[in-house]
């Protein structure tokens, strides 16, 4: 095996964002850029020597040639051993799963999650620690740093391998086994799950269920689960057939861009369940007929059945979300007396909680969910919970939402997303905000009257590491919040993300609420969202590119 070292010159743009480095696949493909970024998370290792590190990706264009790259670089730095996802496809929260069964030193994983794939679409990389989550900040601030100051990097000579059959094989002296993408995540699930009363629901006659996989990775699972052990009728999984391009769709499980099950799911003759994933199986949203549950709702509502699962009969140790979903799960964590942490924005944030023992379930208002079963959100994991939740319940699920907001109380949530604006605009709202926190304090809007505005940062309990401006938070007294972010995984200018909720415990109001949607709800708070911020002036946009 000949390792060759070549010379190359940093990129100055591979800082990792939310969730890994995310460029148009024309960047990738640049000379250099993919061997560039992965020499620099091996040489922000300690030691690569001896490693065994899981790889896949979530099938999208670009995928097979970025493996076979990845694996010349990692056979030219010595690691020892590769788990390779047969052709080349493994979710998000199958690597996570791998790499704690198999103890892997780390994972490589190749997705751009809910963003469209093809030639001219996006493509992504991360790194994954031994706990199976994504690398923490100080990781990826290492590997960006590695990056601007690369000089060369190692790799062998190599054809391509055959990575379709399930089976062992070297590559210089690297060795890489290629798994079943699928067997081990089912397995685990049937650990978590009653399956069995799952499988009887699933084919008792007054249920129907339909799963949408957005011709994205989550199709050979969803098939496997939920058509094969449970038993659902074939059929119940759309769009099941991985693509490079996702059928020239956006991977992204909304209301806007999950528009067949979502037509479906309003349509007279509508299933009782409905569910969609992302391009890497990590997120999911749930819907029931005629009815759509907001992702920070879903994540309050297994809080508050986890006793209902066998995986989590013992309950919660704590919770955690991240700062702009909705507070609905801090209500719920009041009523069992168990501590609710608030983290900002990105998976990353609740590894340590996790590894701490300090909670056991964490969620996202961006259509993610996950516990303490792997260290990234999941979403077949989310959806065969709530499966669990209604084959234990046998109710509807606009009643189970509507139950859940009595007892609870309510926080009506929406997000309003303003994409491919120009960074420059985005930046000059966010300081235009961040330089007026201080004198909004007191300033009065009609019926809201602002309490406090800050700028975000999180000290993690866990290790005291520090995360700043992560996101410009605007309270009210009575309850009500409006959050400003600039979006972490995007690859076109910047994405503004205005997250607004407002709380209501009176039973009778939430029950009026039931019949109103968000965006009516909220009306006030909206137009006064776009008014403090100046949106309209500072950006030129009238309206939302994506509401969800
Ligand atoms: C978005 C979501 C965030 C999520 C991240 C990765 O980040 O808001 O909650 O963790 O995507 O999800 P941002 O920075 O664009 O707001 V995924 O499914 O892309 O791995
Ligand atoms: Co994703």
């Amino acid at each position: 095996m000949r390792i060759h070292t070549i010379s190359t010159s940093p990129f100055t743009d591979q800082k990792p964002g939310t969730s890994g480095l995310r460029k148009k696949v024309t960047v990738f493909k640049q000379e250099n850029y993919l061997e560039n970024f992965v020499q620099s998370i091996f040489n922000a290792l300690d030691n690569t020597k001896g490693m065994t590190l899981v790889l896949g990706g979530d099938g999208r264009y670009y995928n097979r040639e970025a493996i076979h790259i990845i694996l010349r670089v990692a056979a030219a730095n010595g690691v020892a051993k590769i788990l390779l996802g047969c052709n080349g496809i493994l979710s998000t929260p199958a690597v996570s799963n791998i790499i704690r069964q198999y103890k892997a030193n780390g994972g490589i994983i190749l997705s751009a999650s809910h963003n469209p794939g093809g030639p001219d679409e996006d493509f992504g990389i991360k790194y994954n620690i031994d706990n199976g989550g994504p690398a923490p900040e100080k990781i990826t601030e290492s590997i960006y740093q590695q990056s601007l100051h690369i000089s060369d990097y190692k790799i062998i000579d190599a054809n391509a391998i055959d990575m379709d059959h399930i089976g062992e094989l070297t590559l210089g002296e690297m060795k890489i086994h290629i798994i079943d993408s699928v067997a081990d995540y089912a397995d685990l699930m049937e650990k978590l799950f009653d399956f069995e009363l799952i499988r009887d629901y699933v084919q008792s006659a007054e249920f129907k269920f339909c799963f949408d996989a957005m011709h994205a990775v989550t199709g050979p699972y969803a098939i496997e689960i939920f058509e094969k052990r449970l038993q659902a009728p074939a059929g119940t999984v759309i769009h099941e057939v991985p693509m490079a391009d996702f059928g020239g769709g956006h991977p992204d499980p909304n209301l806007v861009h999950a528009k067949k099950l979502v037509k479906k799911m309003y349509a007279a003759d509508a299933p009782n369940f409905g569910a969609a994933s992302d391009g890497d199986g990590d997120r999911n949203m749930i819907l029931g007929r005629h009815f759509y549950v907001t992702p920070s709702d879903s994540l309050a509502i297994l809080a508050a059945n986890t006793t209902l699962i066998p995986g989590y009969a013992e309950g919660l140790c704590g919770v955690a979300r991240s700062m702009p979903t909705s507070q609905a799960v801090d209500r719920v964590a009041k009523v069992l007396g168990i501590p609710c942490y608030e983290t900002p924005t990105g998976w990353k944030f609740f590894g340590n909680l996790l590894d701490a023992g300090k909670i056991s379930l964490c969620g996202e208002e961006s259509f993610g969910t996950g516990s303490n079963h792997v260290r990234e959100k999941d979403g077949l994991w989310a959806v065969l919970f709530w499966l669990n939740i209604l084959a234990v319940k046998q109710q509807p699920v606009v009643k189970l939402v509507h139950d859940h907001w009595l007892q609870y109380g309510r926080n009506i949530y929406t997000r309003h997303d303003y994409e491919a604006i120009s960074s420059k605009k985005a930046d000059a709202l966010i300081r235009h905000l961040r330089d007026h926190a201080e004198s909004l304090k007191g300033k009065k809007y009609g019926s809201y009257e602002i309490s406090l505005c800050d700028d975000f940062s999180y000290i993690d309990p866990v290790d005291g590491s520090e995360s700043q401006h992560q996101g410009i938070r605007i309270f009210f007294t009575n309850g009500a919040r409006i959050i400003y972010r600039l979006s972490g995984t995007g690859t076109q200018g910047a994405t503004l993300r205005v997250y607004i909720e407002q709380t209501e415990t009176d039973t009778k109001k939430i029950r009026l609420s039931f019949k109103r949607t968000p965006q009516e709800l909220l009306a006030g708070l909206i137009e006064l969202s776009t008014s403090l911020a100046d949106i309209k002036h500072l950006t030129g946009r009238t309206k939302p590119d994506v509401i969800t």
